[in-house]
């Protein structure tokens, strides 16, 4: 049973139909379903093959824009779900996050903002496109215990590079853990850069936001 309703969740997005999201959405509350499962395994995996295919030339940007609306739409009816989870408990500390300059996808970088409040971080969202001295800026302003970057392509990616050597020259670098994530990103390149630690997903976005505190 749950099978078919992630199954009608990734379908959903795959026909392009952000009304078809909402409702299989709304299923998979009623039915118990994970919301955060249901993100994963259903919405992100249907965007995912909307993304190879549009790299293949096999879809349109119409459809991949059509795709990312469903998948947004759907989220709002997931998300107070999530976030209901999210018990009072004394913050383990501030994370700044944001997709680099250049950069305007923001769906990931908006689920593992959520899953981060819900664990219990306070969370700064600077939003997309963000240049390297915003989060220069930022982090003298909200010193925060984490720094997050999100980026989604090839040519974006190189952003994340110039945010820590931005923050090494203020003398900023040591003072946050920084972590990155993003379809194209990868522990390797999170080493090659400097970072302090990657996220395949939102769940691992946690655990080693988790970890990282701990280790100051
Ligand atoms: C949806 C989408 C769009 C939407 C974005 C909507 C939005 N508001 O975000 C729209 C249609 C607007 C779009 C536009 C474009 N897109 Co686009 N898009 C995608 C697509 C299909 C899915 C991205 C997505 O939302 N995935 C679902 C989420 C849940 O997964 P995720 O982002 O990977 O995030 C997870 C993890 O990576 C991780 N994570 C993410 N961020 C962070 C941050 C931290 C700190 C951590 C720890 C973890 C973490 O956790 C998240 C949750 O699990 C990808 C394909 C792909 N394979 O990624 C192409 C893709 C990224 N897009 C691509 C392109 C080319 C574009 C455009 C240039 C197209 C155009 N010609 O205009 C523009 C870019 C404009 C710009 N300047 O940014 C290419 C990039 C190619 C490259 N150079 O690398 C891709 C790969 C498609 C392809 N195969 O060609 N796109």
């Amino acid at each position: 049973m749950k099978e078919e309703v992630l199954n009608k969740l990734v379908n959903s997005v795959l026909s392009y139909d952000p009304e078809a999201a909402v409702k299989a959405a709304e299923e998979a509350l009623q039915k118990g379903i994970d919301p955060v499962e249901a993100i994963e395994e259903g919405l992100a995996k249907g965007v995912r093959i909307v993304g190879e295919r549009f790299g293949a030339g096999e879809a349109f940007l119409t459809e991949l824009v059509i795709a990312a609306e469903a998948m947004k739409q759907a989220i709002k009816v997931l998300e107070p779900a999530i976030l209901k989870s999210a018990r009072e408990k004394k913050t383990l500390g501030k994370v700044l996050i944001g997709t680099v300059e250049g950069d305007i996808h923001d769906i990931g970088k908006n689920i593992v903002s959520t899953l981060l409040m819900v664990a219990g971080f306070e969370v700064i969202d600077l939003g997309v496109d963000v240049p390297a001295e915003k989060f220069v800026e930022k982090v003298k302003e909200v010193k925060p215990e984490i720094v997050g970057m999100s980026a989604l392509m090839t040519t974006t990616m190189a952003k994340m590079a110039d945010v820590i050597e931005a923050l090494k020259r203020e003398g900023l670098r040591e003072k946050v853990k920084i972590i990155i994530g993003g379809a194209p990103t990868s522990k390797k390149w999170a080493e090659e850069i400097g970072a302090d630690g990657h996220g395949g997903d939102a769940i691992e976005a946690v655990e080693i936001a988790k970890k990282l505190v701990k280790a100051f």
